[in-house]
């Protein structure tokens, strides 16, 4: 064959694939190599679980196109878990699964998860995120050059200390507990007479194993994988307040997208997320999440009963009745007087009406 043919066939064959590939074809020279995805904690927990989903739905939505990779333990920002809205905005990660409590800093109504003994059920909380108070909270990322993409989860979080059963108020006298640095948990924790002790959660686990501090608050997906029950004995079943995940990419990259990919995008968030929350309720909820598991994703969880799972790996429940409750909402009082301003009245109000419907 002779060199001009040779390239004759060349040309043929690239304009065959571009037609093969067909509208995306334009798109595909756009697509970066690898778009990075912070998230907080590791793989094994259940929230890790859930961005490994999102990616693999991506990929398997946009024909390989879209390739996601997490990056874990906050490790794109050196573990300072509250940055993540930041550096998405302005696009220097691509895409979060992360906590409300994380990104609260820059979005101040995502705090009004973080009222003490405001939600407590299920129930509330997905009146929440599905009602005005969700749209006003994505509205108020869009504001912050955001795309939020769908609701996950991490959990109702619960107390675990290594000194003694917290059941009242004054059971948490000067018990030494790590909390986010998020102002709210040391102000909460402060206002219950602890002794708050701020760190990221990457510094958290050794902080537990080196008896650093007596006690911390997360939900019982986080207190599987970290197994909370070797250093802190006692767990507080308070439901005391909840962080949602939420999935979120940055405006100006998100633009760059055509929008099949933002749909296959965005529908790999809202399954993923499903999932997720699924994991991360089951056995809490009845048996709801275990049959969403089972009947949709045909998965079947290693701990189907956590709170039995940790009983038998040695921990102590403390479940609190409606009377040491009001006590707790008593005490912390003076931290509504002062964070419903900083949340905004408007959501509070909206918060307050969607539960009651
Ligand atoms: O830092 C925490 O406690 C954690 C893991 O729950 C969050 O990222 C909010």
């Amino acid at each position: 064959m002779k060199k001009g043919s040779l390239k004759a066939l060349a040309a043929l064959a690239v304009s065959a694939t571009m037609a093969f590939t067909g509208a995306t074809g334009a798109f595909a020279a756009k697509f970066k190599d690898e778009y990075k995805l912070t998230i907080n904690i590791g793989p094994t927990y259940y929230w890790g679980m859930g961005a490994i989903k999102f990616s693999e739905l991506v990929k398997e939505k946009t024909n390989g196109q879209i390739n996601i990779k997490p990056y874990f333990g906050s490790s794109l920002m050196k573990g300072a878990q509250l940055k993540s809205p930041q550096m998405v905005a302005m696009g220097a990660i691509d895409v979060a699964y992360e906590s409300t409590i994380n990104a609260a800093p820059v979005i101040p109504e995502m705090n009004i998860f973080s009222l003490p003994f405001f939600i407590n059920t299920y129930e509330n909380l997905d009146k929440l995120t599905e009602g005005e108070t969700g749209k006003m909270i994505f509205s108020a990322m869009e504001k912050k050059g955001l795309v939020p993409l769908a609701w996950a989860e991490n959990g109702f979080r619960q107390l675990t200390n290594s000194k003694h059963p917290v059941k009242t108020p004054e059971d948490m006298k000067g018990l030494r507990v790590r909390v986010v640095g998020s102002p709210i948990f040391i102000e909460t924790f402060r206002q219950l007479g602890a002794d708050p002790v701020n760190m990221n959660w990457g510094d958290a686990t050794t902080a537990f194993q080196q008896g650093v501090v007596d006690g911390q608050e997360n939900p019982v997906g986080v207190l599987l994988p970290v197994q909370i029950w070797q250093y802190h004995q006692y767990v507080s079943m308070w439901n005391y307040l909840v962080d949602p995940v939420i999935i979120y990419w940055g405006q100006k990259e998100w633009a760059k997208f055509p929008p099949e990919i933002q749909q296959a995008i965005r529908e790999s968030a809202v399954e993923s997320a499903r999932f997720e929350k699924a994991l991360c309720r089951a056995g809490l909820d009845g048996d709801k999440s275990l049959k969403i598991l089972k009947d949709e994703f045909n998965y079947v969880m290693e701990v189907p009963d956590p709170i039995k799972y940790m009983e038998e790996k040695g921990a102590t429940f403390t479940t609190l009745s409606k009377e040491d409750l009001a006590k707790f909402i008593e005490a912390t009082k003076p931290i509504y007087d002062k964070w419903v301003d900083e949340i905004g009245k408007d959501i509070y109000e909206k918060a307050k009406a969607d539960m009651a419907k």
